[in-house]
């Protein structure tokens, strides 16, 4: 088959509902609107150096954590559009404490969660940041969308990706066992996403980690023990690895998933008020597992269980995350079960 040039995003999302006879065409309804938000939050995060969009808002959300502007103009853009697309019943946002409803008359058979923008402490220094989103199908049977029908395990979810705002602004996202993960590179000048990244497949083994080494002393033995296998001389085996770590999810899970590495925010003994880590399960872990085991990798929590097995109890509940390559994955999960 000869490689088709210039796919567009909403060409790949109408080729692959063909393939799906019982669609109704409303996950790509879904896919295409959350795009559009996305376009606007791009154009936003380009523009930020410019506008008086920079800083920070003067609220804090409901993880404690300083909301910078961007962060509200993005979490409202992602509400705004999707409240009245008629594709969902009920939304989560990291911005917000309870479930967002949408527009009597709207309510759809999906259901969508998402972190507007991660990373936003980068936005001032121009580091790449990110919107993560997870959607679910509706499990009640109310027309209302429920807490229940967000708090699904992550190997539910019918769709999970990312969008990154870096040196460029690209698409990442599954929609399911088998679909495969593919990126799309946004050209601002016709304001379209083209295929760039088809069939991504992260490496199995790599030469790189991620995580925040400022911790070291707090660090439990398992992870203390694994790092420092890794750093250690020992050429036959590839180590030491190279530390890679942007503090921005989106940037660091995206370089990894194409080059291969492994992330780790596990469990320590500095964030006593956050026992089970700094990331969110429903709205961080659970897509970026969905698309890292799409992409041949593996996603687990630091007692090496799948994260896509676990069953969310709270809409921002936190978990420890490993994930990445399949090979490294696997390594760290005997450090942390032994
Ligand atoms: P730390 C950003 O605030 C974030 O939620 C993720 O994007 C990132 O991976 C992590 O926190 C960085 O946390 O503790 O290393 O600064």
């Amino acid at each position: 088959m000869p490689k088709r040039l210039g796919v567009t995003v909403s060409r790949q999302i109408m080729d692959s509902q063909r393939l799906h006879p019982e669609a109704t065409g409303d996950l790509s309804g879904l896919l295409n609107e959350l795009i559009v938000a996305a376009k606007i939050i791009s154009a936003e995060v380009n523009m930020a150096g410019l506008a008086d969009i920079l800083g920070q808002s003067g609220k804090t959300n409901v993880q404690g954590e300083a909301v910078q502007k961007l962060d509200d103009f993005a979490n409202a853009t992602i509400k705004r559009r999707m409240e009245q697309c008629g594709y969902i019943c009920i939304m989560a946002s990291e911005e917000e404490d309870g479930i967002i409803p949408v527009l009597d008359g709207y309510e759809g058979k999906y259901t969508l969660a998402f972190d507007p923008l991660d990373g936003s402490s980068n936005i001032d220094v121009n580091v790449s940041i990110g919107t993560i989103f997870s959607v679910h199908r509706k499990i009640t049977v109310d027309v209302k969308g429920t807490e229940a029908d967000l708090l699904q395990k992550g190997s539910q979810q019918v769709a999970a990706g990312y969008i990154i705002y870096g040196s460029s602004t690209m698409l990442v996202y599954t929609t399911g066992v088998g679909e495969g993960v593919h990126g799309f590179t946004l050209d601002p000048s016709v304001g379209e996403f083209f295929l760039s990244h088809p069939d991504i497949r992260t490496p199995d083994r790599s030469k790189y980690y991620s995580i925040n080494e400022a911790y070291t002393n707090y660090w439990y033995d398992s992870t203390r023990n694994y790092i420092e296998y890794i750093k250690t001389v020992d050429k036959e085996s590839g180590r030491p690895y190279s530390l890679r770590y942007i503090g921005s999810l989106v940037a660091d899970f995206h370089r990894n998933l194409i080059s291969g590495g492994i992330f780790l925010y596990p469990r320590d003994k500095k964030n006593t008020d956050k026992p089970e880590g700094k990331l969110r399960l429903l709205y961080e872990a659970a897509p970026m597992a969905m698309i890292v085991r799409e992409a041949g990798g593996l996603a687990i929590t630091d007692d090496g269980g799948d994260i896509l097995d676990i069953k969310p109890t709270s809409l921002h509940q936190r978990v420890p995350l490993i994930i990445g390559s399949s090979k490294d994955v696997e390594l760290a999960k005997r450090f942390f079960t032994s």
